[in-house]
Parts: structure tokens; sequence; C-alpha cells
């Protein structure tokens, strides 16, 4: 960790996991919360500075509390800041999985929307923003971005990003001209299962994709040198991924 900080105290660079779309509690096994685990762990493993969670990480608002409750554990245990932007799925509604239960309370936990729409973690020179689906009707996820209070800004949001005229019956529309006006260094996307950047202007824009369908995350590094993306494969929770797979082939000899 040491080597993101230079000597006098400057951050070199930040490494953020982004991933979306866990949508917990879709299947009703008692091992709801595998995804998460294994999300958490991935980001964990990379060694990331925060890990951020782009929407529909609950598959549905009527999510029994244990569950939350579980999750709520998860998360606070990460070991890293974890923030969540409510997605249409797990939106803000007055019954939320992040107004019941314990998930906004872990003091590494931030939920945009919940506890604020911009987030500012000062000792990564980091400011993330998003805003955060209020109930089950249409909206801008890009709307009003604000201003720069830190050396890295990212922007998160959870929507549809418009290809063609075929896409305005959609809701959660995202746009070539919202993106450019965002700004920020790298727009985290959620709501769609695959992992593919859009967009061709100055913002990176990204989708992780779901983690149990792309089979990866996002790890995002921004440093001194710019913006570099790279997908990651989701850890294992088999006891045997911890050690380095034994060597194949290439026997000498
Ligand atoms: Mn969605």
């Amino acid at each position: 960790m040491s080597a993101r900080n230079g000597v006098n105290g400057r951050r070199h660079e930040v490494l953020v996991a982004h991933s979306s779309d866990l949508h917990l509690g879709f299947d009703v096994r008692p091992a709801g919360l595998e995804t998460l685990e294994r999300v958490l762990l991935t980001a964990a493993r990379a060694e990331a500075d925060l890990l951020l969670l782009a929407g529909d990480v609950f598959d549905h608002n009527r999510l029994p509390l244990e569950l939350l409750d579980g999750a709520a554990r998860l998360l606070g245990d990460a070991g890293l800041p974890v923030v969540i932007l409510p997605g249409n799925h797990d939106c803000l509604a007055p019954n939320s999985v992040y107004r019941r239960g314990g998930l906004s309370e872990p003091p590494n936990v931030r939920v945009l929307g919940i506890h604020a729409e911009s987030l500012e973690f000062a000792a990564l020179d980091l400011q993330v923003f998003g805003r955060p689906h209020h109930d089950y009707d249409d909206m801008n996820p890009l709307a009003d971005p604000p201003t720069r209070t830190a050396r890295w800004q990212m922007a998160v949001a959870h929507g549809h990003w418009v290809t063609g005229p075929h896409d305005e019956h959609r809701s959660w529309r995202i746009y070539e001209d919202d993106l450019a006006e965002c700004r920020a260094d790298y727009l985290a996307l959620g709501h769609w299962d695959r992992a593919v950047q859009v967009g061709a202007g100055p913002v990176p824009a990204y989708y992780s994709g779901s983690p149990s369908l792309a089979g990866t995350l996002n790890l995002v590094r921004l440093g001194d040198d710019g913006l570099a993306v790279r997908r990651v494969p989701i850890a294992s929770l088999d006891a045997d991924d911890v050690a380095e797979p034994p060597a194949s082939g290439q026997a000498a000899g």
C-alpha cells in the first residue's frame, strides 16, 4: 500500500473494484450470499482501496431481514470501504433493503442517497458520486453531476446506455451527452449483465456485468499516468483456491 503514497503524502494511485447486478436473493437457496462473499474476496485479494457496487446488489426490496443482516455483516467485515448505489431492483422506496435491517450501518459502508449522493474519501483523494433510484419510476441516472472536490472523481450510474433510436422505449437512459457533462475520470455502470465499455467520449464508461454471468469484476486503477481498467475473475470460495495451482505441463525434461 505504501507504494501508493509519495514522500509528501500525495497518492500516486487509487485502486477501485467495480461490480454490479449481484441480484442477491434472486434464488432462494440458503447460501444466497455466496456471490457477495466472492465479490468481497476478489476485491480484497486484489488489494483494492475501495469497492463500488453499481446497483441491483439485491434482487428486490422484499427480502427477509435475515438475509439483509447477513449481507450487512459480510459488508462490515469486508476490510475496505464499500460504496453502494441503489438500482431499480433495490431502490430507496420506503420498504427498501437499505432502510430495513442494518445494511447502511457499518462504518465502512456508504449507500448513495442514504448517506449522501457525493462522497469524499480524503485518504484516497477520491470522490464518488451517483444518483440512486429512489423509486421504480424513470429518471436520468447522470443528471446534475457535482463539482469535483478531490483529485480523482468516479461517477456511478445504474441505467441503460442508449445505442440508438431503438432504445428510446427503455427507462433510465444514459446518453453520450450525459457522459460528456459528468467529466469524471471513470463512470462505473450497472444494469447490464455483460461487461463492456461504452461511449466514445472523453469519460471512460464501463459496465462491470453481473459477477455470476460475466464471471469477473472491473479493477480500475487511477494514477499519475492515467487510467487502467482490467477484468479480474471472481474468486472461488473453495479453500483450495487460496493456494497457487500446481504447475502443469512444461514438466522439466
Ligand atoms: Mn437494473
